[in-house]
C-alpha cells in the first residue's frame, strides 16, 4: 500500500517491557517502532499514580539488570521506590538509551492482522492508519486494563470519582472530604492509609479481606547501598536463581509442619520483621500444602488481632476463605493500623452487598453511605485484558479472542499457535506476575530478540508455536498449578475477578529458573516445538 509505514518490528506498549524490547532491537540493527496509548513512557508507573503507590519488591531488585552503567548511575532513594521515582527511572532509561525517537505516544493499536501471503502483520492504529511489520511484539502489560462500570449508577454520582489506575496527574486533595474506597487489593491497601491521613472520613468497602505484610520502608541505608554496589552482579544472579525472581524471598528448605509451633512463630516473626514477601519463604511448602499454609494464616490472624484495636473490625479484616499467597500478598505501610483511626470505618460488603452508586454515594443492601468522592480500587482485567482489546487476527483471519475463548493458550507464554511472528511479553503461561516482573520481562525480551536475530541470520520468515507443543505446555502449566494452593482462591490469576471470564490459572508457577532453562533449551534445540519456515 502506497505510503504505508513499514518496520521489521512493531512493539505495542512503552512500559518496562516495550522500552527494553526497543533497546535490544535497536542494538540488533532491526527497525522497530513502539506505539503507546498513553501520553508518556512508563506503563504501569505512568498510569498508577494513586496516593501511596510504590513497588512491592525492593527497588535494588525491581529494576533493569542489563546495564551495569545504568545500575551504577541510578541511586534508589527508598527501599521500596514510589511511583514518581519509578516513572523518573523509566524516563531516564528512555533518554539514556536514546529510545524516544522510535516511540509514538498517544497512539493506540486497535487491530493487528496476519497477512498470509506477505507473511507480515498489518497493524492498525487509532485514526485508521496501518503499518506493516514482519514481527509484532505485544508489550501491552498484564495489569494495564482497569476494570470499570462495575456498579449500576456510577455515572449518576455527583462528586468526583477515580479508578486508582487512572489518577489525575496533578493528584487529589482530599482535605475535608468524606471518601468511599471500594476494594481492598494491593492498590487500596497502599492508598487507604495515605487518603485517611488527609480526608475527613474514609469508608472502606471490602468484599474479600486480603493478607498484607509490612514493607518496613525507609531510605536505603548507606551500608545497604554500598553492599549492593559491591555485589550487584552476584545479587542479580541470585535473584535469577530464586523461584519468584526475588533474592529477598530466600526460601527455607524445610516443611512448616515439621517445625514446632514455637519454631514456626519465630520463623514467621523474623520474616515479618524483615518485611515484604519474605514471609512466604519461611517454609518450602507454604504454597503447596493447605495445612502448612494454614500455619502462616494463623500467624497473620494473630498479627491483625494484635494491631487492630476494635475486635469486630479485626475479625472482619482476617481472611478466612483462601490460602495466604493464593491472591497476591499485599505489602503495606500502616494498613491495618489505619483502622484504629477515628476517621476510618470498614463496611463488609460480603454482609451487605453494594447495590449501586447513587448521586450521593454508595448504596448497599443495608443503606446509603453519602460521600464527597469515590475511589475505585477494583483492579484489572489481568493478563489477557489488553490483548483482547486489540482485534488480533492470525492465520485464516482467526481472532485471538476466539482461540482463547476457553482461556489463554500459549507455548511458554511467548507465542500462540495460529498467530505466527506474534510475541507476547510475560504472556499467560509464563511466570510473569508470579515473579519479580523486572526479571521476567528481561528474560522474555532477550529470548524474543535472540529469536528474531536467529531467524534473520537464517533468512527465515516466520515462526509459530505448534499445536502439540502448546497443548503439552498448557497441560503442564495446569498440572503445576493444581499441585499448589493457588487455584484455591478467587483471584485475578484465575480470571475470577471479571464476571464471565474463563476460570483458568493463567501464570506459570513452576518457578523462574525452571522456566528460563526450558526456554533456553527450546531455543538451543533450534526452537523445538515451533514451526520455523
Ligand atoms: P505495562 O507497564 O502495563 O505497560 C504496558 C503499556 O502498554 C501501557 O503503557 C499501556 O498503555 C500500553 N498499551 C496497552 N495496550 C495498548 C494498545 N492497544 N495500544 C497502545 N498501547 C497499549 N510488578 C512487580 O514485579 N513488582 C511490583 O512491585 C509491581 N507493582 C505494581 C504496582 C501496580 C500498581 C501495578 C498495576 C502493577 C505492578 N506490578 C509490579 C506489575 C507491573 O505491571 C510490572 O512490573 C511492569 O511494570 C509491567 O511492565 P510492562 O511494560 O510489561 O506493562
Ligand atoms: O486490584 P485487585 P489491585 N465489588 O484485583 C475488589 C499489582 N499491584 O489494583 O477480592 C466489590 O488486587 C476486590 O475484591 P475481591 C499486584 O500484582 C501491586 O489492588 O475480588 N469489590 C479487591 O478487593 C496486584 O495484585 C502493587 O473480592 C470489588 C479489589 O477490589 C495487582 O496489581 C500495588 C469488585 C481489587 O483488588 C492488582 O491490584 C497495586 C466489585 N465489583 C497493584 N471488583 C504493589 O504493592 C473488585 N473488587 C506494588
Amino acid at each position: 500500500m502506497a505510503g504505508q509505514a513499514t518496520y521489521d518490528v512493531v512493539i505495542v506498549g512503552a512500559g518496562f517491557s516495550g522500552l527494553y524490547m526497543l533497546h535490544r532491537l535497536k542494538r540488533l540493527g532491526v527497525s522497530a517502532r513502539v506505539y503507546e496509548a498513553g501520553p508518556s513512557v512508563g506503563g504501569t508507573w505512568f498510569w498508577n499514580r494513586y496516593p501511596g503507590a510504590r513497588v512491592d519488591i525492593e527497588s535494588q531488585e525491581y529494576s533493569y539488570s542489563f546495564s551495569p552503567e545504568l545500575d551504577d548511575e541510578w541511586v534508589w532513594s527508598e527501599r521500596y521506590a514510589t511511583q514518581p521515582e519509578l516513572l523518573r527511572y523509566l524516563n531516564h532509561v528512555a533518554d539514556r538509551f536514546d529510545l524516544r525517537g522510535d516511540i509514538q505516544l498517544e497512539t493506540r493499536v486497535t487491530a493487528s492482522a496476519w497477512d498470509e501471503d506477505a507473511r507480515r502483520w498489518t497493524v492498525t492504529i487509532d485514526g485508521g492508519e496501518t503499518i506493516s511489520a514482519r514481527w509484532c511484539v505485544m508489550a501491552t502489560g498484564c495489569l494495564s486494563v482497569p476494570k470499570g462500570d462495575e456498579f449500576p449508577g456510577e455515572r449518576e454520582f455527583r462528586g468526583p470519582s477515580w479508578h486508582t489506575s487512572r489518577w489525575p496527574e496533578d493528584g487529589v486533595d482530599f482535605t475535608g472530604m468524606t471518601v468511599a474506597v471500594i476494594g481492598t487489593g494491593s492498590s487500596a491497601i497502599q492508598a487507604i492509609p495515605v487518603i485517611a491521613a488527609q480526608a475527613r472520613h474514609v469508608t472502606v468497602f471490602q468484599r474479600t479481606p486480603n493478607f498484607s505484610v509490612p514493607a518496613h520502608n525507609g531510605p536505603v541505608a548507606a551500608d545497604v547501598a554500598a553492599d549492593w554496589a559491591a555485589n550487584r552482579a552476584a545479587y542479580r544472579a541470585q535473584a535469577r536463581e530464586a523461584g519468584f525472581g526475588i533474592r529477598a524471598v530466600a526460601m527455607d528448605d524445610t516443611p512448616a509442619l515439621e517445625a514446632t509451633p514455637e519454631q514456626r512463630k519465630a520463623a514467621f516473626e523474623a520474616r515479618w520483621t524483615y518485611g515484604g514477601f519474605a514471609l512466604l519463604g519461611a517454609y518450602n511448602d507454604l504454597v503447596l500444602d493447605r495445612a502448612a499454609n494454614q500455619t502462616a494464616v494463623d500467624f497473620m490472624a494473630d498479627k491483625i488481632r494484635g494491631i487492630v484495636n476494635d475486635p469486630a473490625t479485626a475479625e472482619k479484616l482476617i481472611p478466612r476463605t483462601y490460602p495466604i499467597g493464593a491472591k497476591r500478598l499485599c505489602v503495606d505501610t500502616g494498613y491495618y493500623a489505619t483502622f484504629n483511626r477515628p476517621n476510618v470505618s470498614l463496611v463488609d460488603i460480603a454482609d451487605e452487598p453494594i447495590e449501586g452508586i447513587t448521586p450521593a454515594g454508595v448504596k448497599t443492601s443495608a443503606g446509603e453511605y453519602a460521600v464527597d468522592a469515590i475511589v475505585y480500587a477494583i483492579g484489572f482485567d489481568a493478563m489477557t485484558g489488553a490483548l483482547s482489546k486489540i482485534d488480533i487476527r492470525g492465520r485464516g483471519g482467526r481472532r485471538l479472542t476466539e482461540a482463547w475463548s476457553a482461556g489463554p493458550r500459549t507455548y511458554l507464554g511467548l507465542m500462540t499457535a495460529g498467530f505466527p511472528n506474534l510475541f507476547l511479553v510475560t504472556g499467560p503461561g509464563s511466570p510473569s506476575v508470579l515473579c519479580n516482573m523486572a526479571v521476567a520481562i528481561e528474560q522474555h525480551v532477550e529470548w524474543i530478540s535472540d529469536c528474531i536475530a536467529w531467524m534473520g541470520e537464517r533468512q527465515m520468515g516466520a515462526i509459530e508455536a505448534s499445536e502439540p507443543a502448546q497443548d503439552a505446555w498448557v497441560d503442564h502449566v495446569n498440572e503445576v498449578a493444581n499441585g499448589t494452593v493457588y487455584p484455591q482462591a478467587d483471584s485475578w490469576y484465575m480470571g475470577a475477578n471479571v464476571p464471565g471470564k474463563p476460570r483458568v490459572f493463567m501464570p506459570y508457577i513452576g518457578g523462574f529458573p525452571v522456566y528460563r532453562d526450558k526456554c533456553a533449551e527450546v531455543a538451543a534445540n533450534g526452537y523445538e516445538g515451533f514451526h520455523v519456515g
